[in-house]
């Protein structure tokens, strides 16, 4: 069978495993010979989007150009990783629906942790820098990620769910649907 697009869209809080779970798949996917690629901050906001910062607004435009490099990529059959926080609902569904009106499927993928579980784990030293107003408009502590209401798969990444059983439930996800 020929292998057709998808964007498998992750958002969820800083920390919550989005990357990691996005690699993993990407990594299982191309050792199958499937074509896969992932968009994450260190590959856009510090290239496409170097211009844009936290700001409600940034958080929006930079939403809105990986939404639409997302869809170029799958509409190229691949499967597109993607993982932002993505914290506002509206932006999600626009992204939904720039992929939709052209036909292309969209599955978004909650990566859902409390923010006491997030900050627990904090590897980059974040949530600390937020508690202590360093960070400013930090998501979870100081601005706002509103959770998706009804996600294709929500994911509940901590108390000893591995990457590996979070990564297979996605994987399983776009078998089923024949996605790949
Ligand atoms: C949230 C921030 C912030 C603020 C820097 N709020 O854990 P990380 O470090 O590697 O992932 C976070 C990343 C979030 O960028 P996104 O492009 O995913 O955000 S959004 O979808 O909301 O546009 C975090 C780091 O950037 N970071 N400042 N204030 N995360």
């Amino acid at each position: 069978r020929k292998q057709k697009g998808v964007t498998v869209w992750l958002t969820g809080l800083s920390a919550s495993g989005k990357s990691t779970i996005a690699c993993a798949i990407e990594q299982a996917l191309l050792q199958r010979g499937l074509n896969a690629y992932r968009l994450d901050g260190d590959n856009i906001r510090f290239g496409l989007n170097k211009d844009l910062g936290f700001s409600e607004a940034d958080r929006n435009e930079n939403i809105r150009r990986i939404s639409e490099v997302a869809k170029l990529f799958t509409d190229s059959c691949c499967v597109t990783l993607t993982s932002f926080i993505s914290p506002y609902i509206k932006d999600r569904q626009t992204a939904r629906e720039l992929h939709e009106k052209d036909g292309l499927p969209f599955v978004e993928v909650y990566v859902d942790v409390p923010v006491e579980v997030a900050e627990q784990r904090d590897p980059k030293g974040l949530y600390k820098k937020a508690r202590e107003g360093i960070i400013k408009e930090f998501t979870g502590i100081s601005a706002p990620y509103e959770a998706p209401e009804k996600p294709e798969i929500h994911l509940r990444n901590y108390d000893g769910q591995s990457i590996e059983e979070s990564a297979n439930v996605i994987i399983e996800y776009l078998e089923v649907n024949q996605y790949i």
